[in-house]
């Protein structure tokens, strides 16, 4: 709906100025009342309480004041209860009765932080501070244009000494205000309260000038409307329409009234159609949106550079450069969680690659979605795992809630006809939900695990609702014709579909498959490492000696064969005894999942494999299995590749493996390594030169690992420029770009 025609634009208004129920939400500071030198004259005149008053009192609608100021100081100017009332950003709310502390915070540690930010004010002429029960908020509107930096680095440094203590708070910039308040406050609670209050149907107004506003406009719902007021100039906006002050806001609220009330409306003021494309809008047409559960680097999200929170799984390695060759936007979980009783808050940065749109979980959504549904039951069912499947109700109701929420946030930041791409098993009913909202556009699934077969699939009391929603979407991707077949198998016995070719049709509806196996960016492992990054390796390279290395790289997880890998190994050192003493496994074990049992299992059983094995076989100059609990950044992995005379990649089921790709990709052609692959890793399909292997047999394994490390440089040389033609050949773009004209082509 951007670029409206002024009659369109006024039948727009009309209509929500109509519409029944009709709830407004009206910051007060700089939007109702105009801003003044100081916070105490800066109060709601006769008039701004008589319009507020006047429309919250004819029938179907209801107006929310929603500010930061305390409850007592709003209370004084509406002292009525049909104006309902949010004080301090929404830590209390006056509903039609009394208040409600909604926070329930212990305002206590904030004490020490007023009287030293008190002190600090009286220093500063023109510096004012405003104790709230759960906010203190230092304005600066007063002090001298040339003295308010040297104000606020003061400031910001005792804030920020306090925040390092008191994580549970925030400190926010407002216009002309720093604040400081308790972070799971935000003004966009008063969305869904006041949604609640004005009753089914609703159409909701949000109106505001500053960056708190912006968490109401964020979580509004494609119904609604959100208003910018300019007070303070221009800055990046969440709100599709803009006001200039609070004459034009005043204007505005008669206007809703007059119409209310069925008088012909005067020459009024309408909100103006912001004409620079929001960011919550950009993404149109061919554009693309990329959805997935974790974002690329959630770093960006959290503030927080370290290392740590690095997403460091297969999806991202191979998509951030196709994103970041193309653009679009990207939207996923934020990684963190919210209480189930707060608001769930949403939002975009920039990240550099892409504009990221976040959106944060409840606690009962990565409870039940994300360790119920996605990785309890989809993850090792899809693994072929059904010992280790559980399957409950209240996993299938989250999986669905999640949809729901964000099909609802994807269908604010693009236009019913965008390109999406939705990923993973976390998305299985994406183009469902969106479909149901009106998205006409191209939508297209990849599938980064194994799809099983039909007898496994089928324990899945959902399993026809999931294969009938992924036929809502126009194409899906596999990595192996295996898993297409599985796939077109299970929606031929389990759905009314038909299958012609490579494709099925479906309730009208017809969907493309195709086996599209990823790849990486051969050039990234491939680069001289920096020093920095080679100085860990080399330490760990002379800790192991003259060993011969065989490395195994992995998220921690069940699928990935670890165990059996390690006992192998022990087999090796018992049929090869030859090998003791002249050859080192070194396992890198990311963590993952750290807080599911089965992982925490998985953990203890593979520490205990490699003591024995230590134990049994080590001697005082050599150890046979290092064991390394943590992550490395990507030039110490490629390293690590590049000194490894045997890449050990042996998961028991895999959707792919990009470690075997990598593994190749940093080998150096002259004296490569060998790659010993499982027959179970999708990889397997087309990494046809690399040793085979079956990862449930560990005396087999053993003698193929034996094989590899005895291989000839000649015969290693063959094999690995074929393997490294193919790496090269399909690699992570043309995947990505393969993906995206195929979804085109599909329509
Ligand atoms: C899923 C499917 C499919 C590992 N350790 C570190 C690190 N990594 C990176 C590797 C590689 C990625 O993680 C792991 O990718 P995989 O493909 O092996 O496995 P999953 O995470 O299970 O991925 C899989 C994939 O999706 C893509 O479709 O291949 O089958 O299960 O890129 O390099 N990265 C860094 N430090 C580490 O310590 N930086």
């Amino acid at each position: 709906m951007q670029g409206l025609s002024p009659a369109m634009r006024g039948e727009h208004w009309m209509a929500i100025a109509r519409h029944t129920p009709l709830g407004v939400l009206c910051d007060l500071d700089g939007t109702l009342v105009p801003f003044a030198s100081s916070p105490e004259e800066a109060r709601p005149d006769a008039d701004a309480v008589t319009i507020v008053e006047q429309l919250a009192a004819l029938p179907g609608a209801t107006v929310a004041i929603v500010s930061g100021r305390p409850k007592d100081w709003l209370e004084s100017f509406f002292p009525g209860d049909n104006v309902f009332l949010v004080a301090e950003h929404g830590a209390f709310r006056r509903g039609a009765g009394a208040w409600q502390n909604v926070a329930d915070l212990d305002p206590s540690p904030l004490l020490s932080l007023a009287d030293e930010l008190e002190a600090l004010a009286r220093r500063h002429p023109g510096a004012l501070l405003e104790r709230k029960r759960t906010t203190v908020a230092l304005h600066y509107r007063n002090v001298r244009r040339g003295q308010r930096g040297e104000l606020l680095i003061e400031a910001f440094g005792i804030i920020d000494r306090f925040l390092a203590r008191h994580p549970a708070y925030e400190r926010l910039e407002g216009v002309l205000v720093v604040e400081v308040r308790p972070a799971s406050v935000k003004k966009s609670s008063a969305v869904p309260w006041l949604r609640g209050l004005a009753g089914a149907g609703a159409r909701l107004v949000a109106i505001g000038d500053d960056v708190t506003d912006e968490h109401m406009f964020q979580v509004l719902e494609p119904q609604d409307e959100s208003i910018v007021v300019r007070t303070s100039g221009p800055r990046r906006t969440a709100a599709r329409w803009e006001l200039n002050d609070s004459n034009e806001v005043r204007a505005v609220l008669r206007y809703f009234h007059g119409v209310r009330r069925g008088h012909t409306p005067p020459p009024i003021v309408l909100p103006r159609e912001i004409e620079q494309p929001s960011p919550q809008r950009i993404v149109e047409g061919r554009d693309l949106l990329v959805v997935s559960n974790r974002l690329p680097d959630f770093r960006h999200v959290e503030g927080d550079e370290s290392e740590r929170k690095r997403n460091v799984g297969g999806l991202v390695s191979a998509l951030e450069p196709a994103l970041r060759a193309r653009g679009g936007m990207w939207l996923g979980w934020s990684g963190r969680t919210v209480a189930d009783s707060e608001h769930v808050e949403s939002g975009i940065i920039d990240s550099g690659t892409a504009q990221l749109a976040w959106l944060d979980y409840r606690e009962s959504w990565y409870r039940h979605y994300y360790t119920g549904y996605c990785n309890g039951t989809l993850w090792p069912l899809f693994h072929s795992f059904p010992s280790r499947v559980t399957f409950s109700d209240e996993g299938w109701s989250a999986y669905q809630e999640v949809h729901e929420e964000l099909a609802k946030v994807a269908s604010r930041l693009v236009g019913p006809t965008a390109m999406l791409w939705a990923h993973d098993y976390h998305l299985l009913l994406f183009a469902k939900v969106m479909r149901q909202r009106g998205h006409t556009g191209p939508m297209g699934h990849f599938l980064h695990i194994p799809f099983p077969s039909l007898d496994i699939f089928s324990m899945n009391p959902w399993a026809a609702q999931l294969l009938d929603a992924l036929l809502d979407f126009d194409l899906l991707g596999f990595h192996t014709p295996q898993h297409v077949q599985n796939f077109v198998a299970c929606a031929s016995a389990m759905l009314p579909a038909k299958v012609a070719e490579d494709v099925v049709h479906h309730r009208g509806r017809a969907t493309h498959v195709a086996a599209m196996p990823i790849g990486i960016i051969p050039d990234a492992f491939q680069e001289p490492p920096e020093a920095s990054v080679v100085e860990e390796i080399e330490g760990l390279m002379r800790s192991l000696g003259n060993s011969t290395l065989v490395l195994g790289v992995d998220r921690l997880d069940y699928t990935k064969g670890i165990p059996e890998r390690l006992i192998a190994f022990g087999r090796l050192l018992e049929l090869f005894p030859e090998w003791r003493g002249k050859v080192s496994l070194v396992q890198v074990s990311v963590p993952s999942r750290a807080d599911v049992p089965l992982y925490q299992e998985q953990r203890a059983t593979i520490e205990a494999i490699v003591g024995r094995i230590n134990g049994e076989f080590g001697e005082a100059a050599w150890v046979p299995i290092r064991y390394l609990y943590r992550s490395y950044a990507k030039g110490q992995l490629a390293e690590l590749y590049r000194a490894a005379r045997v890449g050990y990649v042996t998961p028991l089921r895999d959707g792919m493996n990009l470690v075997a790709k990598e593994f190749v990709a940093a080998q150096d052609p002259e004296n490569p390594g060998v790659l010993l692959l499982s027959q179970f890793a999708g990889a397997a399909v087309e990494m046809r030169d690399a040793v085979l292997t079956n990862p449930y047999h560990a005396d087999g394994m053993a003698r193929d690992l034996d094989r590899a490390l005895r291989m000839e440089l000649d015969e290693r040389k063959a094999r690995h420029a074929k393997l490294l033609a193919s790496v090269q050949r399909s690699n992570a773009v043309t995947w990505a770009e393969g993906f995206l004209d195929a979804l085109n082509a599909c329509r």
